[in-house]
């Protein structure tokens, strides 16, 4: 029988219930039982007064715990609990501290009183998980903090400091950093005897159609496709509806069931934990000691090199930033100025944060100023012998255990350690860009990677507050390789009779934030282009050699006008004819269905290739690749659990249709029913 991860102490006559269940005092069965337990006791005995509810470790209960919500429930089921503390003829007061979330939210709030340390977040992130707060919070929440803070903290799932909680009547007071027990004791003693006991549930709301309509159409904006956020607006809704408590609780049951059911919230949930694993490496302790990382360099002002070096200025890691010449140097140090200068407009930044980023940053024309750091990272032009120059002289020069990292996106991790003497110490960190903003980082380990190199890097990416996914050394590693059977299959189908507009409209309508033209013409239809316009081999070709480039010329795939909305292009329709007329193709109608089969398939079927040759760790790392790297729809999971979902027998039959052969692993878990591991 394993302890209660609860205890109670005395204090007088205010009893003390105190969680202790690490990491994150999630709200599991034991941690249920064993606040109702004490409640019960603290009601029942005559020679207590009041009850104070707080939590050891780093944070309050940070929610319902989510690995029990594909298991059988357990009483008290946490709207119960919620509830009982409601109920109790004693006051209760939540003690706070860290993030009081979801679950954890719940309980705060049917508790009576709430009092937090000024660095304490709460909120209810259930909609990040496809859900929404199913124990009580669409109900109390808007009785409590009002309707515009409810619709906030739910449809947007953003947690909220403690002071703007306390400014809209969610926190009833800010205690000490340091005093949270004392400062909540004597909360408890001031409060003991107040009579009324103040139940959320019995406070009114006042309506706010205003809120509700602007949320609803900023849901519809920014929240295409994804079914949880307009569930967690209807229960805010329903709450200042003049509906009663009773029926408020029994509408959010029924939205909550509904969404924990579906599919979305599978995929979310899926993603959450898919993210977290993905830091682990299966073969790497996970007490590896880490190379101490006190200094960044990097090598390339551009705009990767220049994106890169401000996620370590914003994390607070100095960094020394080298170029060849000194205007380069100058635009790139400018720029990232710029880019700080922009987001403290946006009031995401202080000034004085930008000034100290500027400050850690060293721009240098000596590239022999580099032997001080201890990870470098080159973000150079993608040509290997650039790259294996650079190592060269790397190797001669950075200090012994650096960290010498390429940002390279395709080329090949071995061959660039193997031209120096330290291929151990050798790594691609391949950010994606915007480097300063995208999340994704795919760590690219090499035959001779040291276990602490990946280490150290693994943990350089979560303070630098990247999702971090290690890949082998392969042509694309993860994500570039999966799309490359995308983009030729949308190519190929382009000269059999689709259009760029129809490829895209079925990308968008599966919920990616663009299709395969529109993401070319936003990268560059001239990436990766010979320039040599009279040489005409493809369509991007015929393109590129007209400065048909994409928004940055205007014209790509699409036109574009002054503002950079794009329209079809007869121009483009007319270079894909010239196509069909010399390979001498018919152009016929093509299905949605034969689109999704032949760029989204195709790339699971890659992704299978890349498990099979041990190129990812999980298939569940491929799917954080395209959600954090190329905006797959989270709602969907990812490509390798959506294949799951759509059923890996059609996804086996559509690839066979069209001619793929499937991969070995692909086509056993679709024989078997299993899963693509
Ligand atoms: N349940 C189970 N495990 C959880 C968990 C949770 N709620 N939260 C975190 N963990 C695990 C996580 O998987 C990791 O495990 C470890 O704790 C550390 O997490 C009815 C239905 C609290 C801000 O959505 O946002 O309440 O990898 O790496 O970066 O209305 O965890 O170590 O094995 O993220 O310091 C609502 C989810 C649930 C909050 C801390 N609550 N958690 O971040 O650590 S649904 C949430 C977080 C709900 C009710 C509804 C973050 C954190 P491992 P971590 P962190």
């Amino acid at each position: 029988m394993t302890a209660s991860p609860i205890r109670t102490e005395r204090h007088d006559d205010i009893l003390v219930i105190i969680s202790d269940n690490p990491p994150v005092n999630a709200l599991g069965a034991a941690v249920r039982q064993g606040i109702e337990a004490a409640i019960k006791d603290g009601v029942a005995d005559a020679s207590v007064a009041a009850m104070v509810i707080r939590c050891d470790g780093r944070t309050f209960f940070a929610g319902a715990d989510i690995t029990e919500f594909t298991k059988p429930p357990v009483s008290p089921l946490l709207p119960e609990l919620v509830d009982m503390i409601e109920a109790s003829t004693k006051p209760v007061v939540a003690a706070i501290h860290g993030t009081a979330l979801g679950g954890g939210c719940e309980v705060t709030l049917g508790c009576h009183y709430r009092i937090a340390v000024p660095s304490a977040k709460i909120g209810t992130p259930e909609v990040k998980l496809g859900l929404l707060p199913g124990a009580g919070g669409t109900q109390r929440l808007p009785r409590v903090a009002g309707v515009r803070v409810a619709l906030e903290l739910t449809a947007k799932g953003d947690p909220i400091p403690a002071k703007k909680a306390h400014e809209a009547g969610l926190i009833d007071r800010i205690a000490g950093e340091d005093s949270l027990v004392a400062d909540a004791l004597a909360f408890a003693n001031e409060i003991k005897d107040i009579r009324p006991i103040p139940r959320a549930s019995e406070k009114a709301v006042t309506a706010d159609p205003d809120a509700v309509e602007a949320f609803r159409k900023e849901n519809a904006r920014r929240f295409r496709g994804f079914e949880a956020p307009a569930a967690n607006i209807a229960c805010i809704e329903k709450a200042a509806s003049g509906a009663t408590f009773a029926d408020g609780i029994a509408f959010e049951r029924q939205e909550f069931m509904r969404l924990m059911m579906g599919v979305q919230s599978a995929a979310q949930r899926h993603i959450f934990f898919a993210e977290r694993q993905a830091s682990k490496i299966d073969d790497v302790p996970a007490d590896t000691a880490l190379r101490p990382i006190r200094r960044v360099g990097v090598i390339g002002a551009g705009t990767m090199g220049g994106g890169i070096a401000m996620n370590f200025l914003t994390a607070g890691i100095p960094v020394t930033i080298v170029e060849m010449q000194a205007d380069a140097l100058e635009r790139g140090t400018g720029t990232i100025r710029k880019n700080y200068e922009a987001t403290a407009a946006k009031g995401r930044m202080k000034p004085e944060q930008v000034d100290a980023a500027m400050a850690a940053l060293t721009p240098t024309l000596a590239f022999d100023d580099l032997a001080e750091c201890d990870l470098i990272i080159e973000a150079v032009y993608e040509e290997m012998s650039v790259k294996k120059d650079i190592f060269t002289r790397l190797d001669a020069i950075a200090k012994p255990g650096a960290i010498l990292a390429s940002n390279t996106s395709y080329l090949d991790i071995d061959e660039i350690a193997a031209v120096t003497s330290r291929p151990q110490d050798v790594v691609g960190m391949h950010f994606f860009s915007p480097a300063n903003v995208m999340k994704l980082l795919e760590v690219v380990r090499g035959a001779k990677t040291a276990g602490d190199v990946l280490a150290t890097v693994m943990d350089v990416a979560k303070k630098i507050r990247k999702v971090a996914v290690v890949a082998g050394v392969t042509y694309g590693f993860i994500g570039n390789r999966m799309l490359m059977p995308r983009q030729v299959e949308a190519t190929k189908l382009l000269l059999e009779g689709a259009t760029p507009e129809q490829i895209d409209r079925v990308h968008v309508g599966f919920g990616m934030p663009m299709g395969p033209f529109q993401m070319a013409d936003l990268a560059g239809v001239d990436i990766g282009w010979h320039r040599d316009p009279s040489r005409i081999e493809n369509i991007r070709d015929a393109l590129a050699a007209e400065n048909r480039w994409g928004q940055k010329t205007k014209a790509g795939f699409y036109d574009y006008d002054e503002k950079r909305t794009p329209s079809n292009s007869a121009r483009v329709a007319e270079i894909i004819d010239q196509f069909r007329a010399k390979e001498g193709v018919t152009p016929r109608e093509i299905g949605d269905d034969e689109i999704v089969a032949r760029t989204l398939y195709t790339m699971v079927n890659e992704g299978a290739l890349i498990l099979e040759e041990g190129k990812a760790q999980r298939a569940s790392d491929i799917d954080v690749v395209w959600i954090y790297g190329y905006g797959w729809p989270v709602y969907r999971g990812g490509p390798m659990f959506w294949a799951q979902t759509e059923g890996l027998k059609k996804v086996v039959a559509g690839l066979e249709q069209y001619g793929f052969p499937v991969a070995r692993s692909l086509k056993e878990a679709a024989a078997t029913g299993g899963q693509i591991r």
